[in-house]
């Protein structure tokens, strides 16, 4: 249990019944543990109100709604995404873009990605350098293909991303794999000629997928907490993403980002990294993810 969650537990534990300061506590406690203040208030509030109507007067009983609350936040976007072996269509090709800003995993979940739809979902990945801004992020790549056997497909440092990804395609229309993920450079919103670049790439994919599943997953750090939504806010308005996927949420994530993610943004997390080894990755679950944050998991 994270620490954040251990004081979420001890907070319902501590009080002997609902008085108001229990719901401004846990209103500033939401905030600290990465909610948006506009979304703590709201949950807190109706938190209130079920308790009132539904005559909860103990704090556990609230702790039960709160997992309840957090539950219906996250299934407004949760209820759309597809289990593992629904997210591709069968016998289709699929191209995965991995977006994001520096340093949140982007490379290593790539490799995860195809390890875990080779494994699951009996699919022949191809992985795409489309990393070619970073000294070194190309052998990176190559590297996780030669522990994974895994085709990769690279150019020179310095050269343009779209093009790698166009070749990886044209690779799998000639039967070398059936799904690219392709790996891209971290790109701050600052930067303007990077985000063009990756509109440029949405573009190129866009076509040359064709009727390909073509999916974009951005990465964030589940350590960064509200930085996290900063990032898809900006992400969104030039590539939209059609989900997250949370990493290190390892190494003492408060995690309450995720519910104004679906909340604020309409962005539903799809997978969860718990650690920098292949199998650390799992299919985010809604339910779990919510008693977790309160503690009860
Ligand atoms: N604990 C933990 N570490 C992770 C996880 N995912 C990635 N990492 C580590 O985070 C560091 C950065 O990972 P990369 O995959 O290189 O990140 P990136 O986004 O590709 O980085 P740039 O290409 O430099 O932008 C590495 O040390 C990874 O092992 C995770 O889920 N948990
Ligand atoms: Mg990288």
């Amino acid at each position: 249990m994270s620490t954040f969650a251990s004081r979420l537990k001890n907070f319902f534990g501590v009080h002997e019944n609902l008085s108001e300061e229990v719901f401004e506590d846990l209103t500033d406690l939401l905030v600290e543990g990465d909610f948006g203040p506009a979304g703590a208030y709201r949950l807190s509030d109706k938190l209130r109100d079920v308790c009132k109507k539904e005559r909860i007067d103990d704090p556990e009983g609230a702790r039960r709604i709160l997992v309840g609350l957090l539950e219906e936040i996250l299934l407004k976007t949760h209820s759309r995404v597809k289990p593992l072996g629904e997210i591709l269509s069968p016998g289709k090709l699929a191209v995965m873009l991995i977006l994001g800003v520096n340093g949140v995993g982007k490379t290593t979940t790539a490799a995860k990605l195809a390890d875990l739809f080779r494994a699951r979902e009996m699919r022949r990945p191809i992985l795409a350098a489309g990393d070619t801004f970073r000294a070194a992020a190309i052998d990176q790549i190559k590297i996780h293909g030669d522990r994974l056997g895994l085709r990769v497909v690279a150019h020179q440092q310095g050269g343009d991303p779209a093009a790698v990804i166009y070749d990886a395609i044209e690779a799998a229309k000639a039967g070398a794999g059936d799904l690219i993920i392709a790996d891209t450079a971290g790109r701050m919103h600052t930067k303007t000629s990077l985000v063009e670049e990756l509109k440029k790439i949405d573009r190129v994919v866009e076509s040359k997928a064709g009727e390909a599943d073509y999916l974009k997953y951005l990465i964030l750090d589940a350590t960064t907490g509200r930085n996290a939504c900063s990032q898809a806010e900006i992400f969104k308005e030039s590539v939209l993403p059609d989900g997250v996927i949370l990493t290190k949420y390892d190494s003492s994530a408060k995690g309450g980002a995720v519910f104004s993610l679906a909340e604020d943004l309409d962005i539903p997390v799809i997978f969860l990294c718990t650690g920098e080894k292949y199998g650390d990755i799992a299919p985010f679950e809604s339910r779990r993810y919510a008693e977790e944050f309160a503690g009860l998991a």
